[in-house]
């Protein structure tokens, strides 16, 4: 006959098992494609359009995976129109995209523009 304390042992390492798994789906859970701040993420695409003064830009952008989002051309407002600055058409820009509808930014994808 096994002893208790050999069952008490079994005991918890089974419940040690199954106290991992739910760990495992929370880690996984946390995971987030885009940056940390909530509802934005980021995008890569190229101007077609400005509409400096009605603060809108048609960009044909990139698949966005973080939306689900496949390659498109679509207009978007941006948060401020200062930031369409600058911004011409055909230029190769990254922004970041709020609540799925509103840049909060956007600047060309190279570097070296403007210089
Ligand atoms: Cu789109």
């Amino acid at each position: 006959m096994k002893s208790p304390i050999a069952l008490a042992a079994i005991a918890a390492l089974g419940l040690a098992g199954l106290a991992q798994a739910p760990a495992l789906a929370q880690d996984h859970s946390d995971h987030r494609a885009g940056p940390a701040a909530p509802g934005v993420v980021s995008g890569t695409g190229v101007i077609k359009s400005v509409n400096a003064a009605g603060g809108t830009v048609v960009i044909t952008h990139d698949p966005m995976p973080a939306l689900k989002w496949p390659a498109m051309t679509m207009p978007f407002k941006v948060s401020d129109p200062a930031l369409l600055k600058g911004l011409k058409p055909g230029m190769k820009v990254v922004f970041d995209l709020k609540d799925k509808k509103t840049i909060v930014a956007i600047k060309p994808a190279d570097a070296h523009a403007g210089h």
